[in-house]
């Protein structure tokens, strides 16, 4: 008896030790963070998924999604998207939520895989959401002065929908978009699940400028991420499910893409995996996520690791080595 009563005590205070840490991990920051990460996943204070960087003066972004479903839902929740910085890639700075998907007034919720983008001192946002009237999910754009914003809608309506696809027969085949301005300046679109969809912007970043194509790659499942290094265009993306990431290469980036083979293995505890590639201070990383941090992470509860990427010297990529320790300070 007396032992049943401890126990109901103990379990209670457990229980609301761990729904006051649910919440205030979910509380909105108002004002700039700092932490410092001690390896893999680099935060540990919440869920972190779809990790999308740029290095924006000798700085290093990192805008992520939001797990927060609750224990037991196997479903994503996800209503904002975050925003990291650092200077080293160990001190980190975590900036108050810039962008929720409530902010599409379109949108039905749903905060997935998204990616920022710098052009002429403004930074856009394509972001994937559901779509509140058109079925199906949808990707937006978002605009701010700053890369850690706040970001705004920067149309009114999503650039693109369901029904402007048909190469997949799916509903959810227009999510995670990425992005890359050309040498000549002309932006692209590519996006994508199980169809790999890509499209030119206009230079106001906001509009379509020409039809929409695909690109064949083998097993593609969806995270595209395209990237330049050197003289090649890398397009990366997940691949089968439990998801590997795989590359191609291009001199152009509407290809031909020649495919060359996977360069990361399934991450630990999570069945979708999803990558950022950068090269910043002389050394190029893959940010990628796990399942990894806690006994109640996993697929639906995601952190995002980062470990360094070697090129070879005819530019293909060695596989990546995915460590708990992650990377020592850049200086
Ligand atoms: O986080 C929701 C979805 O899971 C993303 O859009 C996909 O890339 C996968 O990671």
């Amino acid at each position: 008896m007396y032992n049943q009563k401890f126990n109901l005590i103990v379990f209670g205070a457990l229980s609301l030790l761990s729904l006051q840490s649910i919440a205030s991990n979910n509380q909105t920051n108002l004002k700039d963070t700092t932490f410092k990460s001690d390896g893999n996943p680099i935060i540990k204070h919440k869920y972190t998924a779809d990790p999308a960087a740029i290095v924006y003066k000798d700085k290093v972004y990192i805008y992520t999604g939001n797990d927060v479903a609750p224990v037991g839902k196997n479903s994503y929740v996800m209503h904002d998207w975050l925003c990291f910085s650092s200077s080293d890639l160990v001190n980190w700075t975590e900036h108050p939520i810039p962008l929720r998907a409530a902010d599409f007034s379109w949108a039905k919720d749903d905060a997935w895989a998204s990616q920022v983008i710098e052009r002429n001192g403004k930074f856009y946002w394509y972001v994937s959401v559901s779509h509140g009237t058109i079925h199906g999910k949808s990707i937006g754009v978002a605009v701010s002065d700053s890369p850690t914003g706040p970001f705004k809608d920067a149309r009114g309506s999503a650039i693109i929908t369901n029904d402007m696809t048909k190469a997949a027969s799916i509903s959810w085949d227009d999510i995670d978009p990425t992005v890359i301005i050309d040498d000549q300046g002309q932006a692209y679109l590519f996006w994508g699940n199980t169809a790999c969809y890509y499209a030119k912007l206009k230079p106001n970043m906001i509009e379509l400028d020409g039809p929409i194509n695909t690109v064949k790659l083998p097993h593609f499942t969806e995270a595209p991420w395209i990237h330049k290094h050197n003289d090649w265009y890398y397009l990366s993306y997940a691949y089968e499910f439990p998801e590997k990431i795989a590359y191609a290469m291009s001199k152009s980036i509407t290809g031909p893409w020649a495919y060359k083979g996977i360069i990361n293995e399934i991450a630990g505890n999570s069945n979708t995996n999803h990558q950022a590639i950068i090269d910043f201070k002389g050394k190029s990383y893959f940010i990628y996520h796990n399942g990894a941090l806690a006994a109640d992470a996993g697929s639906f509860h995601r952190s995002v690791c980062i470990d360094e990427l070697f090129y070879n010297k005819d530019g293909t990529i060695k596989r990546i080595i995915m460590t708990s320790e992650g990377v020592k300070p850049v200086k």
